[in-house]
C-alpha cells in the first residue's frame, strides 16, 4: 500500500502538475495504446518532452524579462497595488490563505488532484456530458487551484467546518470549469488550426470563445449570414514603403516592443535596473533597453519552435487514447501553443492592443480613487491578449484583433480589482488576473457567495449546460470536429489555403 502511495505521490508531483511530463506521459500512453514500436514510442515522447521543455524556454525567458519591468512602475512610482500576475497571485494565497480561513495551501493541492479527476470522468462519459478536453496544463491547475480554493472558501464559509464536503465541492466546480473551458476552445482551435487536434487548456477559455464570437459576429461574416464581407487579416496588411517591415512577424515584434518597453523602461529610468542587478551602473543604458526589447522576439521565436516540436507528437498519439479510453477528445495545451498558427504578428498586436486598454483602465482606477489599484502583469497582458487577439483576426480581421484585446484590457484591470477586493486577495498584493479569472469567476464567486448552496448548484448547472447548449446547436458537427476534421470541413463546406502553419 505504502509503495503505492509513493508512486502516487511521484505521479502527482512529477508529472501531473509538470507540463513537458505530462504531455510526455500522455504522448507515450497514446502510443503504447495504439501498438507502436518501441523507438517510436521513446522518440515521441522525448520530441513531446523536449518541445514543452522548449516552450517553457520561450514562455519562462518572455516572463522573467518582461515581468519586473511591468512591476518595476509600481516600485517606481510608489504605489500600493495588487499585481495581477498568476505568480503573484499564487504568492498571495500561500501568504494569506492561512492567516484569513485558518488552512494550509496543502489542501489545494489534493483539490487539484480531485478536481482532475472530474476532467477525466466529464470526458469519459462524454456522450452525456459532451465534454471533449482534457487539461493538461499543470502549472496553470496548480495556480487555479489555489484562487479556487480562496474564492470557494470565501464564498462559502459554512464548508470550513467540514474539509471533505469542502473539497468535494470545490472539485466539481474546479473540474466542471476545467472540462468546459477547454471544451469552448474546441472549435477556435480546430479552425485556426486547420484541424492540428487540440484544445486550449488556459486562463482565458472563455475569453477565446468570447473573442471568437464577437470577432465573426461584429468583425467577420457572422456565422456565413454576410458571406460577401471581405476581411481584411493582419497578414493582409500591405504596408507602403519601409511599412512593409512590418509584415515579416520578427521585425514587426522588435519595432513595437523597443518602442513600447523602451518608452516603459525610460519611464522606470536606469537605477531602478540597476539596484535590481539588471543592469550595470557602468553599461550603457539604451543599449540594455535594446537588447532587452529585442529579446521579447527572440522568446518568440523560441516558444513557436517549441510547439512544432510537439503538437504533432501529441496530437497523433492522442488519437491512441481517443480511441481506447477517452472517445472523441483532444488534450487541452497551453495558450501559447497555438502562437504557431494563423498570422503571427496577430499575437503582437493582440498584445498591444491589451496593453493599451489595461493602461487606460489603470488610469482610471487612480482617478476614480479606487480603493485598489492594480498593476498589469506581464503574464495576463500578453498571454490572455495574444492569444484573443489571434482568434479574433481569424475571425474578423485586423480591425477585431486590435478592439477585443483592447476592451479585454479594459475588463482585465477592472474585473481584478473588483474581485482582489472582495475577497480580500488585494491585501496580499497579488491576484491570478487572467481573463476567465476575472469575469466568469468573479460572477460564480458572487452567485456563491449571495445563495449559497443553491448558488453552488446554479454554478454547475450553468457549466454543465454550455456543452450541451453547443451540442444542441451542432448535432451532426460536434463531435466530427475532434474525431475527422477533413470530413467536418466537407460537411461545412469549408475551404482552407494554407497548411496553418505560418512561415516565418
Ligand atoms: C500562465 C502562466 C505562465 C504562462 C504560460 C504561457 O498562466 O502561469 O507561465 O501563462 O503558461 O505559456
Amino acid at each position: 500500500m505504502g509503495f503505492l502511495v509513493a508512486i502516487w505521490e511521484f505521479f502527482a508531483t512529477y508529472i501531473l502538475r509538470n507540463a513537458p511530463f505530462m504531455i510526455g506521459f500522455l504522448t507515450m500512453l497514446g502510443y503504447a495504446l495504439m501498438g507502436k514500436k518501441w523507438y517510436d514510442i521513446l522518440s515521441g515522447t522525448l520530441k513531446a518532452i523536449i518541445g514543452m521543455l522548449i516552450l517553457n524556454v520561450g514562455s519562462g525567458g518572455l516572463v522573467s524579462t518582461f515581468r519586473p519591468i511591468l512591476t518595476g512602475l509600481k516600485d517606481r512610482f510608489n504605489l500600493t497595488a495588487t499585481v495581477i500576475d498568476p505568480y503573484f497571485g499564487q504568492n498571495a494565497v500561500t501568504a494569506g490563505v492561512e492567516e484569513v480561513f485558518g488552512k494550509g495551501f496543502s489542501q489545494a493541492m489534493t483539490l487539484l488532484l480531485i478536481a482532475f479527476i472530474v476532467n477525466i470522468l466529464l470526458v469519459r462519459f462524454n456522450k452525456i456530458t459532451k465534454c471533449r478536453t482534457l487539461f493538461t496544463t499543470g502549472h496553470v491547475q496548480v495556480q487555479q487551484a489555489a484562487t479556487a480554493y480562496w474564492l470557494i472558501m470565501f464564498a462559502l464559509p459554512g464548508l470550513l467546518n467540514n474539509d471533505l464536503v469542502m473539497l468535494i465541492v470545490m472539485s466539481i466546480i474546479l473540474g466542471a470549469y476545467w472540462a468546459v473551458g477547454s471544451n469552448l476552445t474546441v472549435k477556435p482551435m480546430q479552425e485556426l488550426s486547420d484541424g492540428a487536434g487540440f484544445a486550449i487548456a488556459h486562463q482565458q477559455m472563455f475569453g477565446i470563445r468570447l473573442s471568437y464570437f464577437l470577432a465573426d459576429k461584429f468583425f467577420g461574416k457572422d456565422g456565413g449570414k454576410k458571406p460577401d464581407k471581405e476581411i481584411k487579416k493582419v497578414g493582409d496588411l500591405e504596408m507602403p514603403g519601409f511599412f512593409s517591415i512590418f509584415n515579416e512577424n520578427m521585425v514587426c515584434t522588435a519595432i513595437l516592443m523597443t518602442a513600447f518597453f523602451g518608452t516603459i523602461m525610460a519611464i522606470i529610468g536606469k537605477p531602478f535596473f540597476v539596484e535590481s542587478g539588471a543592469t550595470g551602473e557602468g553599461d550603457n543604458f539604451v543599449m540594455y533597453c535594446l537588447t532587452t526589447a529585442l529579446n521579447f522576439a527572440v522568446y518568440l521565436a523560441i516558444l513557436q519552435l517549441g510547439v512544432r516540436t510537439f503538437v504533432t507528437e501529441l496530437t497523433a498519439s492522442f488519437q491512441g487514447i481517443a480511441d481506447k479510453l477517452l472517445p472523441s477528445s483532444v488534450p487541452g495545451v497551453d495558450c501559447a501553443v497555438c502562437y504557431g498558427f494563423g498570422d503571427a504578428n496577430a499575437v503582437t498586436f493582440g498584445f498591444l492592443a491589451g496593453l493599451c486598454g489595461q493602461l487606460l483602465a489603470i488610469v482610471a482606477l487612480i482617478v476614480m480613487k479606487s480603493p485598489v489599484i492594480i498593476i498589469c502583469g506581464f503574464v495576463p497582458v500578453f498571454f490572455d491578449n495574444a492569444t484573443m487577439g489571434l482568434v479574433a483576426n481569424e475571425k474578423g480581421g485586423l480591425v477585431a484583433c486590435l478592439v477585443i484585446p483592447f476592451l479585454s484590457g479594459i475588463v482585465q484591470v477592472l474585473g481584478a480589482a473588483f474581485i482582489a477586493g472582495f475577497v480580500g486577495m488585494a491585501a496580499y498584493g497579488g491576484y491570478l488576473g487572467m481573463f476567465d479569472w476575472d469575469t466568469v469567476w468573479p460572477l460564480f464567486t458572487v452567485i456563491m457567495k449571495y445563495l449559497s448552496f443553491a448558488g453552488v448548484a446554479i454554478v454547475v448547472v450553468i457549466l454543465m449546460a454550455i456543452p450541451q447548449i453547443e451540442y444542441k446547436m451542432d448535432p451532426e458537427g460536434y463531435f466530427l470536429i475532434t474525431e475527422d476534421y477533413d470530413a467536418y470541413k466537407e460537411l461545412k463546406g469549408i475551404v482552407t489555403e494554407d497548411d496553418g502553419f505560418e512561415d516565418w
